[in-house]
């Protein structure tokens, strides 16, 4: 059985997310989008919110499954016998920091990381610039999948924009 793991914050879900998971559900026999609780750091979702919002968005991909953790990534690998995990390559700049994660994660506990390519479609997407463009009223529709565009919606007229 080939087992992965695609981890992120996914604060929220977008169509670069989906796109990557998409692909790499391809590769694997089973594959885990695992949801990082960062304690110190407040999102916009709460972490059950994200899982849920992804669980949407994953919904035509049988095998793969949404799960969060907190702590080191390579301690849930081991713990669920995760050899591989999946990452999506925007730019040069997401380059360097993710270089320097795989190469830790392989020191750490042998854990290899493949890359996915971002398709060019989506390589501008980051759950960021999708959370600044909401917030200040703009479309973001065309940008991620319809659960989180309307949740969205929902926060800004609770919000009163
Ligand atoms: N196209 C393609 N890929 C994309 C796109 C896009 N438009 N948008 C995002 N991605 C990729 C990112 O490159 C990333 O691989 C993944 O999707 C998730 O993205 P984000 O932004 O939701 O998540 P990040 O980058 O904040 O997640 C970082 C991790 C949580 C994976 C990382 O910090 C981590 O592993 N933390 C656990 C603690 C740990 O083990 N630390 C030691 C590391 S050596």
């Amino acid at each position: 059985m080939r087992r992965a793991v695609c981890p992120g914050s996914f604060d929220p879900v977008t169509n670069g997310h989906v796109d990557v998971i998409t692909r790499a559900s391809g590769l694997y026999d089973e594959l885990v989008v695992a949801v990082l609780v960062n304690p110190g750091k407040a999102g916009l979702f709460t972490v059950e919110e994200r899982m849920e919002l992804l669980r949407e968005a994953v919904t035509d991909l049988p095998n793969v499954t949404v799960d969060s953790f907190e702590g080191l990534l390579v301690d849930y690998c081991r713990t669920h016998e995760i050899p591989v995990i999946v990452k999506g390559l925007r730019a040069v700049s997401d380059f360097e920091y993710e270089l320097q994660m795989a190469q830790m994660n392989r020191e750490l506990a042998a854990v290899e990381t493949l890359f996915v390519p971002t398709a060019p479609q989506v390589g501008h997407l980051s759950s960021s610039l999708v959370k600044q463009i909401a917030k200040f009223g703009g479309d973001v529709s065309r940008l991620v999948p319809k659960a989180v565009d309307d949740r969205l919606r929902e926060r800004a007229q609770r919000e009163g924009r």
